[in-house]
């Protein structure tokens, strides 16, 4: 089994009422805290203590299976969680104190809601009696992450502590996973109670549903074995569910087109002949206009984010769609389907497959020779490319493809924001599930370095390379720090070209050239003091990396690539940060421009592919 295979299963977690004697001690509230985060089973948290967390902090001390790691901001404790959830699969854990503390948390959950990502955050709460006073540090963390949680917890009676985590645990991993925040009272971590284990879960109204209607999946293995022109539509729930193999043996099985979308690349080789690439407004040619002419969409678990639909009365006219997914919720929010399904990718791809073997046997087959004929034409006609950096300057895209060469498909690989996350998901070629890490909903600037982090902790044996933006960097690269000091050696390639590069792209396609506020590396100047001058580094991050206890390289010559990607690829003692100083002009092709339909797609500036045909 290889490492990726040996990700559990979304909702595998240590139950929460395994069999076993019952344990009945008396201890606080804190104590009984860490007593169920043994419990279920979980070994890491990234934190920062403060006042009211406090409590829960002393026996955290004392603890032999739940290592904590001090993160240096309670933002990056949340992507942390987020990357070590989404690389080892199982439930990531932060922790902070209440007001500022919990409110720091704020982004990395609307992060993880937005990824449907399981973690849980615990936060110290105010004491019971001050709550709603204005006390200090108080925030109503419950009322504020109520729309960005899957559901969330305030505890006053620390009783209710092992029952909590166990239900927290529970619904952050099952059903479409999400953030699950658990916020306690400081006099319940205080108090003397007693910590009961196993627990039940007193979550009556809560029981997502896995097993596909056998109905549904015959209408769409019909379907599906009836359509001209199919393509399956793959989102991140098929990831989440661990159903890559089961995708392939459909996939193969039919001989339909696999698109995957951002959340999604890696659970179907991208080498394999029957991947298109990924849909949307950096999409490849071949995916983005697949969709726009198919017949058949046949979707599972993604939920037509506009970054994949363009413009949604226009996209995929002439498609029936069948639409599976585990959240009913998501099934004709912005498209309704033919053959709805509600049910986990897994079971659901299981069940298809009998299905459409079924359909086979009694004689009905589908025939796609057509269609790939004219897919594969796009494909030969439309690759993903680059235009070479002006003579001696490195390309951005070139560097990114190099790291992924280099480095190579079992590598763990988290993008911050910008058009550095575009080019990895372009130009780095996935092969395996949990190895692409991004902030795919939310689009949150700064995931990179924090995400990264998460997965070194959860899977150390595995090299973890973030690739992010020298905007993105500056948001979160104190979490080098925390990588120093806790022995987690990841890489940092930092794509800098001296600017808030998609915003300034945008600027240039759509604001005239002007660049209002996207060049990072000089100001305006002030009070007759000159700007720095055009090259100056400020921030110099090779001596900020240093300054981290980071090993920090330059590269800015074309010649020197490789070299220093094999010279960080040899250190593993300490995080490494290479500052590749590129070109700023590179853009993102293929573009759908926000708000249009996804027949305007352009492989380059101005240039629209031409299909010669009735479907053009
Ligand atoms: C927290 C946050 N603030 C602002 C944005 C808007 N935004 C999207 S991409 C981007 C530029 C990112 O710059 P950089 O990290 O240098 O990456 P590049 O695009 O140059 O590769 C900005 C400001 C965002 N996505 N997230």
């Amino acid at each position: 089994m290889t490492e990726h295979a040996a990700t559990p299963r979304r909702g595998d977690h240590p139950a929460a009422h395994a069999p076993g004697p019952q344990t009945t001690e008396t201890m606080t509230g804190a104590q009984s805290l860490i007593r169920s985060l043994e419990a279920v089973g979980a070994d890491t948290v990234f934190g920062i203590p403060g006042g009211a967390i406090l409590p829960a902090y002393d026996p955290l001390m004392d603890s032999t299976k739940v290592r904590h790691i001090l993160v240096r901001h309670e933002q990056g404790a949340g992507h942390a969680a987020t990357g070590y959830a989404q690389a080892t699969g199982r439930v990531g854990v932060c922790m902070a104190t209440s007001g500022p503390g919990a409110t720091n948390l704020v982004t990395p959950i609307a992060d993880a809601y937005m990824d449907s990502v399981p973690i849980v955050a615990i936060t110290g709460q105010v004491a019971s009696k001050a709550i709603g006073t204005d006390a200090f540090q108080e925030a109503d963390i419950c009322g504020i992450t109520m729309p960005i949680t899957k559901h969330n917890y305030l505890v006053t009676d620390p009783a209710e502590i092992p029952r909590v985590i166990a239900e927290a645990f529970h619904i952050a991993a099952t059903g479409r996973p999400g953030p699950v925040l658990v916020d306690i009272a400081k006099d319940a971590l205080q108090a003397q109670t007693v910590f009961r284990w196993p627990v039940e879960a007193a979550l009556p109204g809560y029981r997502p549903v896995t097993k596909p209607h056998a109905k549904q999946i015959r209408e769409a293995a019909k379907l599906l074995v009836n359509a001209k022109r199919p393509v399956l539509y793959v989102g991140g729930g098929v990831l989440k569910a661990n159903a890559g193999a089961e995708l392939r043996i459909l996939a193969e099985l039919t001989g339909a087109p696999v698109v995957t979308t951002l959340m999604a690349i890696g659970v179907f080789p991208d080498s394999h002949p029957q991947h298109l690439g990924m849909p949307g407004m950096h999409g490849s040619v071949p995916a983005v206009t697949a969709l726009q002419k198919t017949d058949l969409l046949f979707t599972l678990g993604a939920r037509f984010d506009d970054r994949v639909t363009g413009k949604l009365d226009s996209f995929a006219p002439s498609a029936k769609v069948v639409h599976a997914d585990i959240d009913p919720a998501e099934i004709g929010k912005n498209r309704p389907a033919d053959v709805p399904i509600v049910g986990d990718a897994r079971e659901v791809l299981a069940d298809l497959i009998v299905a459409v073997q079924a359909e086979f046997d009694a004689g009905h087959r589908g025939d796609y020779t057509e269609w790939w004929t004219r897919l594969n034409e796009w494909k030969k006609t439309y690759p993903l490319g680059y235009e070479p950096a002006p003579e001696g300057q490195l390309s951005p895209q070139q560097v990114i493809e190099r790291i992924g060469q280099l480095v190579g498909p079992d590598a763990i690989y988290a993008a911050g924001v910008g058009q550095h996350q575009m080019w990895a998901s372009q130009f780095i070629q996935f092969e395996k599930p949990a190895t692409w890490l991004n902030s795919g909903g939310a689009g949150t600037m700064g995931y990179a370095v924090p995400a990264a982090m998460g997965a070194k902790a959860g899977k150390p044996d595995v090299p973890v390379w973030a690739i992010d933006g020298d905007g993105c960097f500056q948001m979160t690269n104190q979490e080098l720090t925390t990588c120093t000091l806790n022995n987690l050696p990841i890489k940092v390639a930092v794509i800098n070209n001296g600017s808030l590069g998609m915003v300034r792209q945008w600027q240039t396609l759509f604001y005239n050239q002007r660049y209002s506020n996207t060049v990072l590396h000089s100001g305006p100047g002030h009070d007759g003091v000159e700007p720095p001058a055009q090259g100056t580094r400020i921030p110099d991050f090779v001596l900020l990396s240093e300054a981290m206890g980071a090993v920090g390289l330059r590269c800015e010559r074309p010649e020197d690539l490789d070299d220093v990607i094999k010279q960080a690829m040899e250190i593993n003692d300490r995080p490494v940060v290479i500052d590749f100083i590129v070109h700023q002009d590179a853009m993102v092709w293929p573009m759908v421009a926000a708000g249009t339909s996804n027949d305007e797609i352009q492989f380059a500036r101005g240039a629209r592919p031409d299909f010669g045909d009735d479907l053009d």
